[in-house]
């Protein structure tokens, strides 16, 4: 997420780097920088303007805090800077109100409506125990109909068999009145769209929220986070015609530069509610504007990281395997179930993101998609493997590494590859635990930034000495968090 303006930012922290204080002349070039790399992440220029004057001043208006030093002191301003264009407190959809709630699903075509409208039925009944009813109304694309109702059978949403020849106000008014029969919460209602604003489809948005306007609907616009400034004028010309209620920036994985996220508030006064971040239904996330400036800035994103460890790590499992662990036994399984842990959480870029001073360290080590591919690979050796080999790999020889390979379409080396690596992993995994016992963090040897000193956020030599709140902290490993 915002990878170039995450190290565009570090970049021009550099500039403060070494001060003795906070003056005019020394922000200068930072906020030069931060200007361009703001500029660059196609951020709306008044968004850009308002924001460098505000930084600005806050720098100016500082006291100096003896302990911390100004690049930081600087840091924290840009990030709160950050959060506050972007929003202020996390706002979700109003569950609070007597239901059927409507909730108006619209944007351009594309953009991610339909996946949305699947993603949230599922949040809302996973999370907020609300029942909910999907509503196909793309009366323009009739194969979006099938779309959302296989999306609908995934999560397991019972949805509304929407007759797509009636004016879609209608079917909005139908599904709404049989909601109220069927005591449902919530109804999500997945309009169509088209390649760019035009009358007829905003015409036909109008009265469809219209026909449902006593019942007070939400109106999110889902947007492609990678469209930059065309999804600001977007929200903006649908919030004119509509009033919406709230916005969603969807393909937030994907290389977006930032420029709506940081801008599309500012401009339309609506808030964003949800981020997308990927194609699957588990892919969304509420929006925390504090959280995503941490995130761009490198400070990481530890309390989303923690809540998404809860949500799909099985503790039960976690606690069999460390035990095990400390009885210093590693087998083929443990690894592979930690490896599926892993997969439930994300890409490993991404969590890799959420760990302070990570971002920095991840840009230096480029593409991890080979170490994606390898894992991939060793699980496809694993699945071959019978499940004594799994308890005990050491029993895998010469003729059983033949049929190995075979049965999982690699050559026999890669197979010797595989098990020489675990052995090493078995032998971390021991030394780890030794040092675990003892108190002490092992050094991750082939993980660049690990160390603290080359992830962009150096340590001034005599430089904070105090103890630092929760959300300073930056150099990783350096205590408090694991
Ligand atoms: N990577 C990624 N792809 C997404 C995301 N949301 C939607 N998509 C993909 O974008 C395409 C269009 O999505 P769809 O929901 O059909 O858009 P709609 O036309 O607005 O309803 C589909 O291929 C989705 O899988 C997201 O958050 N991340
Ligand atoms: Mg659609």
């Amino acid at each position: 997420m915002f990878d170039t303006l995450s190290e565009k930012f570090s970049d021009a922290f550099k500039h403060v780097q070494g001060k003795g204080k906070i003056s005019e002349s020394n922000i200068e070039d930072a906020l030069k920088d931060v200007r361009t790399a703001l500029l660059e992440a196609d951020v709306n220029f008044k968004v850009v303007k308002s924001f460098i004057g505000a930084v600005k001043e806050s720098a100016l208006g500082e006291k100096v805090i003896s302990g911390v030093n100004p690049e930081e002191q600087f840091i924290k301003i840009v990030h709160d800077e950050l959060a506050s264009v972007m929003g202020s407190a996390n706002e979700e959809v109003d569950l609070e109100r007597a239901g059927p709630i409507p909730v108006l699903v619209v944007g351009l075509n594309g953009q991610g409506k339909t996946t949305f409208s699947g993603k949230l039925s599922k949040h809302l009944i996973e999370k907020k125990k609300k029942s909910v009813l999907i509503v196909p109304a793309d009366t323009f694309r009739p194969a979006a109909k099938d779309q959302l109702i296989t999306l609908a059978n995934q999560v397991g949403v019972d949805y509304f068999d929407s007759d797509l020849s009636k004016h879609p106000g209608d079917i909005a008014k139908e599904a709404m009145a049989f909601a109220k029969e069927k005591n449902i919460d919530v109804v999500i209602i997945d309009t169509a769209g088209r390649l760019h604003v035009d009358d007829e489809l905003m015409g036909q948005l109008k009265e469809v929220g219209e026909a449902i306007k006593s019942l007070k609907p939400e109106i999110l616009m889902v947007a492609d986070a990678m469209t930059g400034q065309e999804a600001v004028n977007v929200a903006k010309v649908f919030h004119e015609t509509l009033g919406l209620t709230g916005i969603v920036l969807s393909k937030m994985d994907s290389d977006a530069k930032g420029g709506a996220a940081l801008s599309i508030r500012h401009v339309t006064g609506v808030p964003i509610k949800y981020i997308s971040t990927g194609e699957k239904m588990k892919d969304l996330e509420l929006f925390h504007p504090d959280r995503l400036a941490g995130r761009i800035l490198d400070m990481g994103d530890v309390v989303s990281l923690v809540e998404k460890a809860e949500e799909h790590i099985d503790e039960k499992e976690a606690e069999r395997m460390m035990k095990n662990m400390e009885k210093g036994k590693f087998t083929v399984d443990d690894f592979m179930k930690q490896m599926d842990m892993m997969n439930n959480l994300g890409s490993m870029g991404s969590i890799l993101k959420m760990i302070p001073g990570m971002g920095g360290a991840l840009r230096q080590m480029g593409d991890l998609s080979s170490a994606e591919d390898e894992m991939k690979k060793m699980k496809v050796i694993i699945g071959s493997m019978t499940k004594a080999e799994k308890q005990d790999y050491k029993v895998v020889k010469e003729s059983r590494i033949k049929r190995i390979a075979n049965g999982s379409g690699n050559t026999e080396s890669s197979v010797k590859d595989f098990l020489a690596k675990f052995r090493q992993m078995e032998k971390m995994m021991g030394g780890m635990m030794q040092m675990m016992k003892g108190g002490g963090m092992p050094s991750m040897p082939g993980m660049p930034g690990m160390g603290g000193a080359q992830d962009g956020f150096r340590q001034q030599p005599g430089g904070a000495k105090k103890p630092k709140k929760k959300g300073k902290k930056r150099g990783p490993w350096g205590g408090g968090f694991f």
